[in-house]
């Protein structure tokens, strides 16, 4: 096993890793901007390494500050968390090139999934659902054109080295797509520096609907289920549960299965999630993550598995000690993501932290790295604190949410937490009876 892990990352995941290594008897270094220097998972950590100043292209991007903070403290491993370099093949290859361990999945297949033209056609092989659509990237109009008579209007127009919802453009017929597909190669071309674009058809109302799975490379595959993380706004999810109240037993089973074969097919190593667009009782896939997720905690909680654990031993080359038949799914579980922001326009909102009291008895995890007197810097994205509930059912675990919010004292910043209230007391969403735009329209219901 690994004695000593560096923690590429900052907030509450650096000190979700922290946690896992501490219990594993593994020391920690904490690499962090001058922003940072005061919290909590640089305090916890048993080494700190200042690796830049504020802004992330030059601190938590920062390849070589990164690089040499593990070589000077003498780390055999890097984990990079989720965000900054966890999806970066050229990072991964580089750290295994300069003698440390990645804790995560290999470059190739971070590279393959990174590719979302690619990682789709590697679905369909494998044997997944996949959205009517393109077979291949759409370089001029006549192919969209042809893919779009094929699949049938509306068509989405996607980046294939996007992801996360950015260069999508949406077209409701042919003259829409003449206008649409220049613009998204644009966008593509000025956010990913690649203007390759592919098509697919556009589901209106779908729910989104993911799978947590880990590979150990040698065979070893298991699921934790699924998470519903169909509330979000703008491409940021605001509440995730499990399992989702849409599936019945039988759907459900279908999906786990089909994504557990696929991922032993692949011979894939670490945790990883697939995603999936789910309507009118079909799966459709659409990308999968090579990283460790936000609203892992709520899976954890679901089937007792510490997943941080399980990817720091597969990446030391242990093989899963569990099979799918040890664990047991039960209860329910929701996670409420705290962003330091207006409630209302969601405006970001650093500063100090004057008051802050944490809820706490049976069922609860706060997952946080601020404390009173801490500030929240400007630089980051809002992220300061995720509240987890489980429960026996889905109704427990609504009561004690509620419950809890109300015991959250966050004070001197505004938080989303009385949005999560206003969510929690709503009969819609009390129902499980909401998809992907539910909460646009619930946010621009009068009040
Ligand atoms: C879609 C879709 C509808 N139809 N694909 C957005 C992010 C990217 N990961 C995939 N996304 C979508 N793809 C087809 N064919 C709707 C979305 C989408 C979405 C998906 C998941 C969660 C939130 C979303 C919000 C808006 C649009």
């Amino acid at each position: 096993m690994f004695e000593k892990i560096l923690i590429a990352n900052r907030g509450e995941i650096a000190l979700r890793i922290h946690r896992a290594c501490r219990e594993m008897g593994i020391k920690t270094v904490a690499v962090h901007s001058t922003a940072d220097s005061t919290a909590m998972n640089v305090r916890l950590a048993d080494e700190s390494v200042c690796i830049g100043p504020p802004p992330a292209r030059a601190s938590y991007l920062n390849v070589a500050s990164i690089l040499s903070a593990a070589a000077i403290t003498g780390a055999d491993a890097i984990h990079p968390g989720l965000g900054f370099l966890s999806e970066n093949a050229e990072f991964a290859r580089l750290v295994e090139e300069h003698g440390f361990a990645w804790i995560g999945p290999s470059p190739e297949h971070i590279a393959l999934m990174g590719d979302k033209v690619r990682a789709k056609e590697e679905a369909r092989r494998l044997g997944i659902p996949t959205v009517p659509g393109s077979p291949e990237a759409v370089a001029t109009l006549d192919a969209a054109i042809e893919a779009a008579r094929l699949v049938g209007y509306p068509v989405l127009l996607k980046a294939a080295a996007g992801g996360g919802g950015r260069g999508m453009k949406l077209a409701h017929d042919e003259a829409e797509l003449a206008e649409a597909l220049p613009l998204a190669q644009a966008e593509a071309k000025a956010a990913f520096s690649d203007d390759t674009v592919y098509l697919e058809r556009y589901l209106e109302r779908p729910r989104h609907i993911e799978v947590q799975l880990i590979g150990d490379g040698a065979g070893g595959v298991i699921h934790l289920g699924e998470r519903d993380c169909s509330l979000q706004r703008s491409h940021q999810k605001l509440l995730e549960e499990t399992p989702s109240p849409a599936l019945t037993p039988a759907s459900r089973q279908r999906l786990l299965t089909i994504a557990v074969n696929a991922l032993k097919k692949l011979g894939y190593k670490s945790t990883g999630t697939m995603e999936f667009l789910y309507q009118d009782g079909e799966f459709y896939f659409i990308e999968m993550n090579t990283r460790l997720q936000v609203e892992h905690p709520i899976s954890e909680m679901i089937s007792g598995v510490d997943i941080v654990r399980e990817q720091i031993r597969i990446a030391a080359g242990e093989p899963l000690n569990i099979v799918q038949s040890d664990i047991r799914l039960a209860g329910h579980a929701i996670e409420c993501r705290i962003n330091a922001e207006n409630p209302d326009d969601f405006r970001p909102s650093p500063g100090r932290i004057s008051e802050y009291h944490a809820p706490g008895g049976l069922g609860i995890r706060v997952d946080s790295a601020v404390y009173q007197g801490y500030s929240v810097p400007p630089y980051y994205d809002s992220l300061i604190a995720k509240l987890v509930i489980y429960g026996a059912n889905r109704e427990e675990c609504l009561m004690r949410l509620s419950r809890a919010l109300d015991e959250y004292v966050i004070g001197g910043i505004e938080t989303t937490l009385p949005l999560h209230q206003r969510l929690v007391d709503d009969p819609g969403f009390r129902r499980g009876d909401y998809h992907i735009h539910w909460l646009d329209e619930f946010l621009a219901r009068p009040r």
